[in-house]
């Protein structure tokens, strides 16, 4: 994997993503030589054009040298029939270019969950070498949202027909945005959009960062906007150098969290416990409230 080899890589995604043997040994000598990679997540509704915009990007990147990596999570979108054809076209259209690698997956049951699962797939390929790796989610549960925000650089595509742009500014999805890019700006309503989502982030409250959200027009399919686009996303990258360490402990700090409180949860309801949860259950007057205080009571027995 240190060595950039294909193969290694796709192998120790696949023992990550379904936690094999030697998974965690695996992930911690890889997290051990990451840092070099700028981590974009991408997020948005489905059929967005998250994928098509992507494309795009990687092509910039590539023109600019960099090494690309896209990781397309839980790609099940029914918008597009799922990823899968796009992702056919994507590698064909790529094929033979070493300097691009392209992986989905599809985790919900990996150990930790999907953020984290997604991470470390992130992390194989940082450590593999590649420049940029470009992580997509459907922005639609809280998961999704943690993948793409577990990253450098949060991307999040709107677009005109979702229409209330002051609507996802209520939703984790506007929070975790470093960079709003409104795409299908060739439909008519996109610079309305561009507007309001201007005023919405203007009322917001300063960032601790000090960084400004910028919101860009672009046409992906039309490839419009995408020089634009670009640009924000180094200047976040520029602005985010100095908070780079900071935000990657406290994904740390999350991740660990995240492994602990799985592991947790897998091993709580021992067959002790299950045996206290069906006499609670059992009781004449069980109510949900009172069982689960009485388990909750009875939580430091011995298992
Ligand atoms: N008119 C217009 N259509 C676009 C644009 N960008 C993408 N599309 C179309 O929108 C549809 C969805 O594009 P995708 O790139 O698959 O969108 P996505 O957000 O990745 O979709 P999911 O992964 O399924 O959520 C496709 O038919 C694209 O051709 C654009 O700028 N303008
Ligand atoms: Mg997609």
């Amino acid at each position: 994997v240190l060595a950039g080899d294909r193969r290694a890589v796709a192998q120790a995604i696949t023992v990550i993503e379904n936690g094999l043997p030697g998974y965690e040994e695996l992930s911690d000598e890889v997290y051990r030589a990451t840092g070099r990679a700028w981590r974009i997540g991408v997020t948005g509704p489905p059929g967005a054009g998250k994928s098509t915009l992507v494309d795009r990007l990687v092509a910039r990147f590539r023109e600019a040298g960099r090494t690309t990596a896209i990781v397309a999570v839980d790609p099940s979108s029914p918008f597009t029939g799922g990823a899968l054809l796009g992702d056919r076209v994507r590698m064909d259209d790529r094929a033979g270019d070493h300097g691009v690698f392209f992986r989905s997956l599809a985790t919900r049951g990996a150990p930790g969950g999907l953020a984290v699962a997604a991470e470390a797939t992130a992390d194989v390929l940082d450590a593999a070498g590649f420049d940029v790796v470009l992580t997509e989610t459907v922005g639609v549960g809280q998961s999704e949202i943690e993948v793409a925000s577990a990253t450098d650089t949060v991307l999040v595509v709107l677009v005109p027909e979702s229409g209330d742009s002051v609507q996802a500014m209520k939703t984790g999805l506007a929070e975790v945005a470093d960079v709003f890019c409104v795409n299908k700006a060739d439909h008519p309503e996109a610079s309305l959009v561009v507007r309001a989502l201007r005023q919405a982030i203007e009322l917001r409250a300063a960032r601790d960062d000090g960084w400004s959200v910028p919101v860009v027009q672009a046409s992906a399919t039309m490839n419009e906007g995408i020089g634009n686009l670009m640009d924000s996303l180094y200047l976040h990258a520029g602005c985010a150098e100095t908070q780079r360490a900071s935000r990657r402990r406290e994904r740390l700090r999350v991740r660990v969290m995240r492994l602990v409180e799985s592991a947790e949860r897998e091993e709580y309801w021992t067959s002790g416990r299950q045996r206290a949860l069906e006499s609670a259950l059992a009781a004449g007057d069980a109510a949900p409230y009172g069982a689960a205080a009485a388990l909750l009571a009875a939580r430091s027995d011995p298992a």
